[in-house]
């Protein structure tokens, strides 16, 4: 049967004062474990390179931009892409993209499927952005998302990978927690999504308790795997950034809604499954059968409201 190894690479803290090169390191040593172990796919987080810095309010672009790739491969990112090109080890890579599109500077929260091969072979860019645009002086800390980057305008989308023809798509943080997302791509016959995400343990809205907001990432993760058949590698970024914490909890989901892997840690680990792509088959098959039983004359609310 079709089988793929892919690994979660969850990362601790990145902090303010450390380089994007440093964080390169990490994943480079992340990457050559998993490949080591027979990985042939790689899932890093959100925003991999830098700290999660719309936690912070800036009002200089010029300081706001040192947190953005003008360019991918940058030539940080370049030694990631030649290692993994010399294991032959696909990998999704979440960073701030920062694009000139006809005259106009675009920022987005994007992400990229790169085969084993080193060439880039889908991007996309995060459509769901949480948080606020203005500053908010009063709270612990800010979550600026809607004023750094712009929403995305790629769609969700999906691409074949690996010799085997995966059905690939992707996603990132808050995306996961919007049915929308999964059945888009479940509409295009995913098998396995790659998503990283970086989640505050604290709520600057109201307060949730820490193990809730865990239970929300799993739930939300579980449920979209298992309604649309599909695989999930789920990866955080974690821990204490400059004192502000984000949860871990990485995963390795299956269609059937199982978690087949999850991170113990809030620091750097590499988790690991040897996915049977056979598994969606025969959820989408006697469960979520789109052609045989779903029916979109009832639905159109979803998208007209
Ligand atoms: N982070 C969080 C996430 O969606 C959040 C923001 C947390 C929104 C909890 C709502 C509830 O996981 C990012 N970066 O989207």
């Amino acid at each position: 049967s079709r089988r793929l190894k892919v690994a979660a690479a969850q990362m601790g803290p990145i902090h303010l004062a450390d380089s994007k090169a440093s964080a390169v390191k990490r994943m480079m040593t992340m990457l050559r474990q998993a490949a080591d172990a027979g990985c042939r796919f790689v899932v890093f987080p959100e925003l991999a390179l830098t700290t999660f810095f719309p936690r912070w309010w800036m009002a200089d672009q010029a300081e706001i931009d040192r947190f953005f790739e003008a360019q991918m491969p940058s030539p940080e990112t370049m030694p990631l892409f030649e290692l993994a090109r010399e294991k032959k080890v696909g990998f999704y890579l979440g960073y701030a993209e920062l694009t000139e599109d006809g005259g106009r500077t675009r920022r987005f929260n994007t992400s990229i499927l790169v085969g084993p091969d080193g060439r880039i072979i889908g991007k996309y860019r995060k459509v769901h952005l949480p948080g606020h645009s203005d500053h908010l002086p009063q709270a612990p800390f800010q979550h600026l998302e809607k004023r750094y980057f712009e929403v995305g305008d790629l769609g969700f989308n999906v691409w074949r990978m690996f010799d085997e023809d995966v059905v690939m798509g992707q996603c990132i943080c808050n995306d996961r927690r919007w049915p929308e997302t999964f059945r888009v791509m479940g509409l295009q016959g995913v098998e396995m999504v790659a998503l990283g995400y970086n989640t505050p343990t604290d709520n600057i809205y109201f307060h949730e308790p820490p193990y809730r907001r865990v239970f929300h990432h799993l739930l939300s993760v579980q449920a979209n795997a298992y309604q649309n058949g599909t695989w999930i590698v789920a990866t955080a970024k974690a821990g204490k950034e400059d004192g502000f914490g984000m949860y871990g909890a990485s995963v390795i989901v299956a269609p059937t809604g199982e978690i087949a892997a999850q991170a113990m840690s809030e620091a750097d680990e590499v988790i690991m499954f040897d996915c049977d792509l056979s598994l969606g088959e025969s959820i989408r098959q006697n469960v979520f059968n789109f052609a045989r039983h779903r029916r979109p004359e009832h639905y159109r609310l979803i998208t007209e409201r």
